[in-house]
Order: C-alpha cells, then sequence, then structure tokens
C-alpha cells in the first residue's frame, strides 16, 4: 500500500531517542510458558490464545500475582545510568485484557485482583519521573481475550471455539466501555504519558482508531501514537516485529524487538541473540534513522531474566562510551552497501564509523568527504584518516585504527567533516 504522508511525531525527544525499553509483564508471566503440562510453542503472552485457556480458568491466575522481586525504582535507574535508555514502554494492558495498573473500568487489574494490590504502572511512573526518562504505555486497543467483544485472534482456535466469532461482536461497545474510559484512566493517573503503543489493530474501522487518536491527544496533545493504531493513522512507523525495512524509510519509525523469541516470560526459550549482534542492530537501525525498542520479559516474581541484564549491560557499556555517535544522529542520506563489520551514522558535520571486527585499515571507498580530524569517540584519541583518491580514480576515506584498537571489536571513531552531511559517490572508474 503506498503511503501518501511522511509519518511525523513532532516531538524532538522521540527523534533523538534511538534506543528504549520496552516491558512485557502481565499474567501470562505466571505460566511462563506452560499450562497444566502443556507448553506453549509460541510467543508466551499469547498462551491464553494458543492453548485455548478459558477465561474463568485464566483469571485465577491473579491470585498468585505477587511479585516481592519487582522493583521498579532499580529497573528504571538501570535503564537510563546503565542501558543509556532513553524512554520505556511498558504492557498497562496486552491482549489478556488485564489491567496492571488500578482500574476503577474494570476489577480485572493489578490493584484489585491480586493479593500483592500493587499499582506496577504508577511505581514505574513515579521511578521515570525520578529518572528524568521517558514513559510511554503499551495498550492493546483491539484484542482483549477477556472482553466478550473484544476481538479475539482466530489462528489458534479450533472449530468448536469458534463461538468467538469477531463478527458477532460489538466491537464498538467495548471500545466505548472499556478501551476509551481506560485510556483515560491511563493519560490522568500517572502524569505525563510519552506515548501510547497501540498494537495489533485487526478489524478497526478507521473512524475507530481517529476516535482513541482523538481520546489521547484531546487529554495530552504531546503524546504520541504508534504505527500500530492501524489505517496509517499512526504518528510514526512500527515495523513489523524484529523487523528491519530493507528499504530507506521517510520519517519517523521504530523497530520493537526481542532478545529471545518471545515478549512474555518463557522458561524454556533460551535462544538468546549475544550482546555483539544486539548491539550492531542498534547501531544498523539508527544508521538507516529508526528507534530500537528492544524488550524483557520479567518474571513472575518481577525478576528480570539475568541472561537480558547480561545482555543489556554489555549493549550498555557500549551505548554509554559511544553515546555521541548513537543519540540525535540523523538517518543516513544515501546508504553504503553492507560493509563487513562496519556500520555509519551521522550528524552535522559528522561522520561516526562504528567498528565492529578487529580491522587494521579500513578504506571508505566512495565517500568524498573531506576529513579534517579523526578521533576514537571512547577517549577521544586521533586516528589517522585521510580522504584520497582510489587507485581506480575513485573518492574514499582512509583510515588506519591505532596499533592497539587493531584486535578489538564494538568501538566508533568520529570523523569530524569540512562538509554539512556524508557524501558518497558511485564509482566513476
Ligand atoms: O506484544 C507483542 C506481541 O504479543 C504482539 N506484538 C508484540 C509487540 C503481537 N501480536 N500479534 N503478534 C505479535 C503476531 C501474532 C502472530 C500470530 Fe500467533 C500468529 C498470532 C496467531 C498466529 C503467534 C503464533 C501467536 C500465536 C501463534
Amino acid at each position: 500500500m503506498k503511503i501518501d504522508r511522511i509519518p511525523d511525531t513532532k516531538q524532538q525527544w522521540f527523534k533523538e531517542a534511538k534506543y528504549g525499553l520496552f516491558i512485557h509483564w502481565g499474567l501470562y508471566s505466571l505460566l511462563a510458558g506452560e499450562y497444566k503440562g502443556k507448553k506453549t510453542d509460541h510467543i508466551s503472552e499469547w498462551i491464553m490464545n494458543s492453548l485455548g485457556i478459558p477465561v474463568e480458568e485464566y483469571e485465577k491466575l491473579a491470585d498468585q500475582f505477587n511479585p516481592d522481586h519487582f522493583n521498579a525504582d532499580e529497573l528504571v535507574r538501570r535503564a537510563k545510568e546503565d542501558w543509556g535508555m532513553k524512554y520505556i514502554v511498558f504492557t498497562s494492558k496486552h491482549h489478556e485484557g488485564f489491567a496492571m495498573y488500578h482500574s476503577q473500568i474494570s476489577t480485572y487489574n493489578v490493584v484489585d485482583a491480586t493479593p500483592c494490590h500493587r499499582d506496577i504502572v504508577k511505581e514505574l511512573a513515579d521511578a521515570c519521573r525520578k529518572y528524568g526518562i521517558k514513559f510511554g504505555l503499551y495498550y492493546s486497543q483491539a484484542q482483549d481475550w477477556h472482553d466478550p467483544n473484544g476481538y479475539v485472534s482466530h489462528a489458534m482456535k479450533t472449530e468448536d471455539q469458534l463461538q468467538d466469532d469477531n463478527t458477532k461482536k460489538d466491537f464498538q461497545a467495548y471500545l466505548d466501555n472499556k478501551v476509551k474510559p481506560q485510556l483515560r484512566e491511563i493519560l490522568t493517573q500517572y502524569g505525563e504519558i510519552c506515548l501510547i503503543w497501540f498494537d495489533t489493530p485487526m478489524g478497526m474501522t478507521k473512524d475507530q482508531s481517529q476516535e482513541c487518536i482523538d481520546l489521547v491527544k484531546s487529554i495530552q496533545p504531546n503524546c504520541i501514537i504508534s504505527g500500530r493504531i492501524g489505517n496509517q493513522l499512526g504518528d510514526y512507523m512500527t515495523t513489523g516485529d524484529n523487523f528491519i525495512p530493507r528499504l530507506p524509510y521517510e520519517g519517523d519509525w521504530e523497530v520493537p524487538a526481542t532478545m529471545n523469541d518471545t515478549w512474555g516470560y518463557n522458561k524454556d526459550d533460551h535462544n538468546w541473540k549475544d550482546a555483539d549482534s544486539i548491539i550492531r542492530l542498534l547501531v544498523k537501525i539508527n544508521s538507516r534513522g529508526g528507534n530500537y525498542l528492544l524488550n524483557i520479559g520479567p518474571k513472575e516474581n518481577g525478576e528480570i531474566p539475568k541472561e537480558s541484564m547480561e545482555i543489556l549491560d554489555k549493549v550498555g557499556k557500549y551505548v554509554t562510551e559511544n553515546s555521541e555517535g548513537i543519540f540525535a544522529t540523523e538517518k543516513m542520506d544515501v546508504y553504503p552497501y553492507e560493509l563487513d563489520g562496519v556500520e555509519f551514522t551521522c550528524k552535522k558535520k559528522r561522520l561516526y564509523v562504528h567498528v565492529f571486527k578487529p580491522m587494521k585499515r579500513l578504506e571508505i571507498l566512495n565517500c568524498a568527504n573531506h576529513v579534517s580530524r579523526a578521533y576514537l569517540l571512547r577517549d577521544g584519541r586521533d586516528v589517522s584518516c585521510v580522504s584520497e583518491i582510489s587507485c581506480e580514480g575513485d573518492p574514499c576515506v582512509s583510515i588506519e585504527f591505532p596499533r592497539d584498537m587493531r584486535n578489538q571489536r564494538n568501538y566508533c571513531v568520529c570523523l569530524e567533516l569540512e562538509e554539512e552531511k556524508p557524501v558518497f559517490e558511485p564509482l566513476r572508474g
């Protein structure tokens, strides 16, 4: 489908943010991918749907929700200070329909229906305010497997479960009686909400998407709407889950991503990406102008899986040491073909060369810029760099990496350019 407008959040913080934390936590986290001895093969927050767990049974999970180990303050502090992230998005209500905050609309919420009586959204909102990091909320506006009029996904349904047929539902009643009142709650009870992360619009009409947007903006005009409000009405483009666009995109966009193969916690999912791959993905996305929203799935007791903490610590080291080459960078206009072990980001008069494999020397062929100075972001040390004409007669910028860096990976060299922007020219030879 042709996009007739360039997605624009009009929010400078989002354009500069580049890296955020997604948190998927709900009743599904208690099951951790397994119900009554049956394991789900799919993303674990879908377990109610995938295994066809009846509402009355699933609801009972709330009786056991008592997350002694959840510490919002510590989590948010780490996201901000150690991991270098600029925003946090938390699941206020996922497809299961359970509110992770104190809702007056439905007692199916974390304060009224659980023994812990804790308002998790409030805990996170307070911590985000304390540490000065943007706070946004995921809200499943179309699917709600708890409300009789919320949409369900049929992909996993058996014949006898098809009484849930979406066409028989009064979706508008669900929108008016649950979604809108709950959006109003999350936008009035917790201070500034930087964005609402809508998901899976399914059969929503353009008017229904617009009604949600109008409500959000009437309460918090600066609150950004994610692309998955549907009908191409979002303020920015949300790519497919874990999907990096193959073509350049204009405007604001974001990749929601996991470190393993699930969003909610799954005790059997050990398919973790390594930190080097995550760093590379982050920079690749930033280079193309996007934000990377990277997910963690806390356990039943609120603990963050240690594997994800270890990855985030390592990525965080790269991000904080090289923050200048990540945050507030601009989309590369021309994107050179994939180079082995290198990604570029840029800003006015700066080209950042992110180095992901040991290298002695790098020739940036086709780069026609004049470099006035080159230095390591890590410690400010000068790096030798010349603008040349290659043997074939084409422009080229050549970098000689310092001797002690040649067996290292994951560092970034800043090239100060005489020109406003990186200039890449096709081969002439
Ligand atoms: O919140 C996370 C996911 O739960 C949500 N979006 C991210 C951010 C999401 N909703 N839908 N999907 C992702 C894709 C759904 C794929 C499906 Fe299936 C294929 C639904 C039914 C068939 C995966 C496989 C889930 C059940 C079986």
